[in-house]
């Protein structure tokens, strides 16, 4: 049995996320988890909440909670979303757990002993009211170059300066206001990513069959300019995964943290760990997973993300795995996105602006969603979410071809034989050239999909769709069963047979709708079907069905006016 691993990018906890990250990492990998699935591969499909870093602790202080508080609330509104998305994770785990903890650690003290991680000496502001270092963001004070009494330490947001914190015109701490701020000698850890500069070239050479956007990035921040400068992976603040610790190799530390973007990649693995212990599994049920010498090397692990992820993917993390000089399972293909944008303009996390997920499930369910966000991934380009396109879309593929179909054949045989597949004849000549079509046209779905080419993938499930319903008007039972009650018979136990064909095939895309259509038809399974001609002639004579309440409804001018209008603005 083949084995596939899924990660999606993990959502940064300070909100909750607007379609534009959706489309980017965790559908798309949700989509590829449940194709991967219903191929019969055995997948695990992990995500979790990012939780760490000084947004965490900015957003949990604007809300007057503590932080700890802050990142267990908002994790589980974000699995309470995502689960209304249909997202499939096996496990949707949190950066914060025991099991990230210590595996940062670890792996920490690895690359330190592999010499890729360096104790460097720094000067940084200290705050006696505060005791502690003050990050340069934590420090206010008046822009020595424009004025501007609440310049950040890090930068100037009237006139965009880098800053120094040094350079502030008396500066304060953001915490306390305590103004008796000192330049203290501190230690802080580096990562020596520039030693790794040709193993990551090989690596990353070794990988030609992934997309251009994400070598194109991964390439360019690998040779030109400072992408692989070492960097600082120790930050002063006290929610994260503390730098001293119990047999950690160096010393003086204390009140540290690694940096969010070290600790977050490593939850991918973490979470396999958690995975495991919910299940009341060992070690061993993750390990098989994620480290070659436990049986990782047959496993093909395929990452999801959005372009502005790809360098820490392709460069960053990859020195740890590789550095750690461990067998931890590297990733095999790394699917990234392109931005999706919002009527004319950029979704916006910060200003409110765009649908959020969870206001997009309170006025249509997730199916709807689904189909035009994955539809029009955001793949070779930009793409842009309008009302007006996804209305087209919601009322033409989903209500006129697929809802319509489903509706008047089952009608049809209802009120011509009864809620059971009619007896009929054998298929005939047109029922042949449909098949024969068909079995192009999945074969085409099923190698979009096997590419991870979601639009495609879209595009083909959508002919697969159009196919049945020119069928129908073709042959048109209605005005066969005047003359010919038997044939109509046999056009309609196709018809029917096509509408589990579609469960089966859509079920990745819109599982919610394939559920129904299985309830509807009494389906035993939505098991792929690998043989379209046998999957055609499945339900046999007498086998009883209901007919399925509507399953779209029109998205009506007036109503897309409203949602355009309420949606326009931003939201507090
Ligand atoms: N949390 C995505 C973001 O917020 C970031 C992904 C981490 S993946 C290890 O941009
Ligand atoms: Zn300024």
């Amino acid at each position: 049995m083949a084995r596939t691993l899924i990660t999606s990018a993990l959502p940064y906890i300070n909100g909750i996320k607007h379609l534009g990250n959706l489309v980017g990492s965790q559908l798309p990998a949700d989509l590829y988890a449940r194709y991967r699935r219903a191929r019969g591969d055995e997948v695990l499909f992990l995500c979790a909440t990012d939780e760490h870093g000084t947004p965490a602790e900015i957003a949990a202080q604007k809300a007057g909670k503590p932080v700890a508080e802050y990142c267990t609330e908002l994790h589980d509104i974000q699995a309470e979303i995502a689960a209304g998305f249909r997202l499939s994770f096996d496990h949707f785990g949190r950066s914060s757990s025991q099991p990230n903890h210590a595996l940062t650690q670890h792996l920490a003290t690895k690359l330190y002993e592999a010499g890729l991680i360096e104790v460097v000496e720094e000067t940084q502001i200290y705050s006696e009211t505060d005791g502690r270092f003050l990050p340069d963001r934590y420090i206010e004070g008046t822009c020595p170059n424009c004025g501007y009494d609440s310049a950040r330490g890090d930068q100037c947001d009237n006139c965009t300066k880098q800053l120094d914190p040094t350079d502030l015109i008396e500066p304060h701490s953001t915490i306390s206001g305590a103004t008796d701020l000192e330049q203290r000698v501190t230690k802080h850890l580096y990562l020596k990513q520039s030693n790794m500069r040709d193993a990551l070239n090989a690596w990353i050479d070794s990988k030609a069959d992934w997309p251009v956007l994400t070598t194109s990035i991964a390439k360019k921040w690998l040779n030109d300019g400072d992408g692989l400068q070492d960097r600082g992976i120790t930050r002063d603040l006290s929610w994260g995964v503390p730098v001293q610790f119990e047999g950690a190799p160096w010393e003086g530390m204390d009140g540290k943290v690694f940096y969010v973007w070290f600790d977050a990649p490593i939850e991918y693995i973490a979470c396999g760990a958690e995975w495991a212990a919910k299940q009341g599994l060992d070690d061993e049920a993750w390990e098989r997973w994620w480290r070659t010498d436990k049986g990782a090397d047959d496993v093909r692990y395929v990452q999801f993300m959005g372009k502005d992820n790809v360098p820490f993917h392709t460069l960053s993390f990859p020195v740890t795995m590789l550095g750690a000089g461990e067998p931890w399972k590297m990733v095999d293909y790394i699917k990234s996105f392109n931005y999706l944008n919002y009527d004319g303009g950029q979704f916006s996390t910060s200003r409110g602006r765009g649908v959020f997920m969870d206001q997009a499930l309170s006025i249509l369910p997730a199916d709807y969603w689904r189909w035009w966000l994955l539809s029009h991934a955001p793949e070779s380009s930009d793409s842009e979410f309008t009302w007006e396109n996804f209305q087209q879309s919601v009322n033409k593929d989903l209500a006129d071809v697929l809802g319509n179909f489903v509706s008047r054949i089952t009608k049809f045989c209802r009120s011509k034989f009864s809620e059971a597949v009619p007896e009929g004849g054998e298929y005939g000549e047109q029922e042949q050239a449909l098949i024969a079509d068909l079995t192009a046209k999945v074969a085409e779905y099923q190698s979009h999909m096997d590419a991870i080419d979601v639009r495609k993938g879209a595009n083909a499930l959508r002919a697969i769709w159009v196919a049945g319903n020119e069928y129908l008007q073709s042959v048109a039972p209605w005005s066969t069963f005047k003359e010919d009650p038997e044939k109509a018979a046999a056009q309609v136990r196709l018809g029917l047979n096509l509408i589990g064909l579609y469960a089966r095939l859509s079920a990745p895309f819109i599982p919610d709708t394939a559920g129904k259509l299985q309830t509807a038809l009494a389906l035993p399974d939505l098991d792929w079907p690998e043989d379209v001609a046998g999957a055609l002639d499945a339900l046999k004579p007498g086998h009883g069905f209901t007919v399925p309440d509507n399953l779209f409804a029109k998205i009506a001018d007036e109503q897309r006016e409203d949602w355009q209008e309420k949606f326009a603005g931003t939201r507090s």
